[in-house]
């Protein structure tokens, strides 16, 4: 990304265009698509952000994986299969948009899910966020 600013630099002193707004929106382009790259990167949650945001699912039946493993779980028991599959199919569908996919078994009524980020080896913001979604979901069927 460096690179293509300084190319952008180097070509801008030869256009006769180059005036300094035109140099600053290009500056803006490339500084924002770093930007972008970088917020594309996933990061493992920090210590600030596993109390923050790992709290409320820890009290909604989340837990850390009992064998150490820097992932979260929790079991759902549904009316039936009919149930259990219809939530796992909203599910799977927010996954999919996400690009990211829960770890989960299923048997007749019960589902047991486990969320862990496989590109940072550990918890992310996407495991906080699918978890949240897959709680609401939830909570639309009968137990
Ligand atoms: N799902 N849970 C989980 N973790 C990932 O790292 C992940 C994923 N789904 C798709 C995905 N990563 C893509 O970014 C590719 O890396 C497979």
């Amino acid at each position: 990304m460096a690179s293509e600013l300084s190319v952008l630099i180097r070509i801008s002193r030869y256009c006769t265009f180059s005036t300094p707004r035109f140099l600053s929106t290009l500056i803006n382009r490339t500084e924002s698509k770093r930007w972008f790259a970088v917020k594309r990167i996933k990061m493992k949650l920090n210590e600030e952000e596993r109390n923050t945001q790992l709290g409320p699912l820890l009290n909604s039946g989340w837990a850390m994986d009992s064998s150490g493993r820097d992932a979260i779980k929790k079991e759902y028991l549904f009316k039936n299969f009919n149930e259990a599959f219809g939530f796992m199919t909203r599910v799977a569908l927010k996954a999919e948009k996400m690009d990211h996919h829960p770890e989960w078994f299923n048997v007749y009524n019960k589902v047991q899910i486990t969320l862990s980020t496989h590109d940072v080896g550990g918890l992310s913001a996407k495991d906080v966020k699918l978890a949240t979604f897959i709680e609401e979901a939830a909570s639309s069927f009968t137990k």
